[in-house]
């Protein structure tokens, strides 16, 4: 056992708690005992039921070490909390206020910090709440055992502060949007790593374009997005890191990453990284979690499922589990390949689904009369599509690269100024 951790238990109303005690363990709680209750409904008072909350409170009592929390694998409601937390008499964080302290302890830039801090506002609201409501009625003295805050001007704060964050992730929102504008415009395509936590999406970047990027065995390792240039190939590509998927990924957090989650809705491709060494029903599981997260996040790119970690199973193993995936949750209309990161195994063919993937783009030039109408069109295209080059003489001829789509309007905006499509 590791000698730093602090000592938490795990309550819970279904049976495996893997995922909850993994998340424990990312925050350093060792747990050193789990409780299972199984209720269909959780109770109204105190979401584990009476009998269950006077077993945990005896064994903490009778334990010979000191217990830090106690960690409930569920969304307990406000005054749930309050109750359990006075009853056992030690700290009760439910999951989705473990993900968040997860968070606050990985945040490392300015735009994370700000967008946990969002949530954990959010998440704190209906608390306060209930918190107000037992200190008017003298059950409470202060809040979150700290009681340097009134309460009622506590509240106000959050909502001060609530808005101001609000404001300041706007500003990084749309300085992000500007950058990525820029990027597209300078004719690279955006292709954006997504999938459960714990995958092997930061290794894949490193892997890709040579960067050191964080790694680790913990999850929700990275919270911010990191955008590199693949290398390799001539084709100009721009990967982007994103923040981990989890089974019930809070609303509040969703919303808090909102603009960094955006890097997979505007990639023009989504490699979606799966662990596929774990057990077969996990895979399944955590795949459908992430799909249902990229449907979530209006990721309608073309997505290719990234089977990683094969170093970890036999070959017959990989191709059983592949066979299972895509008969069973693929549906054979999701590009897949299998790769290994950690021994470089896979990754040409990855690269060249990749490539086949990516939206195609045309290349052709315009002949256009010199006339303010024809200006005002090159300003569009450049907005629009990559110009390669341009010369102006009696006429202005404009060599661009765009997609399908601009390509039509371009050409028929050519047609309608008396202009030529000259190749
Ligand atoms: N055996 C094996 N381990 C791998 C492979 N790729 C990554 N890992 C390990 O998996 C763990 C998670 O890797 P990360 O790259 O941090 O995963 P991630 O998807 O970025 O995780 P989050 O940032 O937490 O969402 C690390 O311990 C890696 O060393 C692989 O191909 N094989
Ligand atoms: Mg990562």
């Amino acid at each position: 056992m590791n000698n730093d951790c602090k000592n938490a238990i795990v309550v819970s109303l279904n049976n495996d708690v893997s995922e909850i005690k993994q998340l424990a363990d990312s925050l350093d709680y060792c747990v050193v005992e789990e409780f299972f209750q199984r209720k269909k409904i959780p109770d109204v008072n105190s979401y584990i039921g009476p009998g269950k909350v006077t077993e945990i409170k005896e064994f903490i009592e009778g334990f010979d070490e000191d217990i830090h929390l106690v960690i409930v694998d569920g969304e307990l409601k406000p005054s749930q909390w309050f109750f359990l937390e006075k009853k056992l008499g030690v700290d009760v964080f439910d999951r989705i206020r473990l993900i968040l302290a997860i968070f606050e302890n990985r945040a490392d830039r300015k735009e994370a910090k700000l967008q946990v801090k969002l949530a954990q506002l959010q998440y704190e609201r209906p608390f306060v709440r209930e918190l107000i409501h037992h200190a008017r009625s003298g059950e409470h003295p202060g809040l979150m055992a700290g009681g340097e805050y009134q309460v009622d001007d506590y509240y106000e704060m959050i909502k001060k502060q609530t808005k101001k964050i609000r404001n300041n992730l706007k500003k990084i929102r749309d300085e992000r949007e500007l950058r990525r504008q820029h990027r597209h415009r300078g004719g690279f395509y955006l292709v954006s790593l997504a999938g459960y936590t714990n995958a092997g999406k930061s290794s894949l970047l490193n892997l890709l374009s040579g960067e050191k990027v964080k790694v680790e065995e913990r999850l929700f390792s990275t919270l911010s997005t990191t955008t590199r240039r693949l290398k390799d190939r001539n084709v100009p590509i721009l990967l982007t890191d994103t923040v981990g998927f989890i089974q019930n990924l809070p609303a509040i957090i969703v919303d808090a990453f909102h603009s960094t989650l955006e890097e997979i809705e505007v990639a023009d491709v989504v490699l979606l990284v799966v662990d596929i060494s774990e057990e077969k029903n996990i895979v399944e599981n955590k795949l459908r979690v992430s799909l249902d997260e990229l449907v979530e996040l209006g990721a309608t790119s073309s997505i290719v499922v990234v089977c990683n970690k094969t170093d970890l199973l036999t070959k017959d193993e990989i191709e059983d589990r592949i066979d299972y995936l895509q008969r069973n949750v693929l549906k054979d209309d999701k590009k897949i390949v299998c790769i290994s990161v950690k021994n470089k195994e896979g990754i040409d063919g990855l690269l060249d689904i990749l490539y086949e993937s990516l939206p195609h783009l045309f290349r052709f030039s315009i002949k256009l009369p010199v006339s303010r109408e024809s200006q005002s069109f090159i300003s569009w295209i450049y907005e629009k599509a990559n110009v390669l080059d341009i010369s102006y003489d009696d006429f202005v001829i404009v060599s661009v690269e765009s997609d399908a789509v601009v390509k039509d309007k371009i050409v028929s905006r050519c047609n309608d100024l008396n202009g030529l499509v000259i190749s």
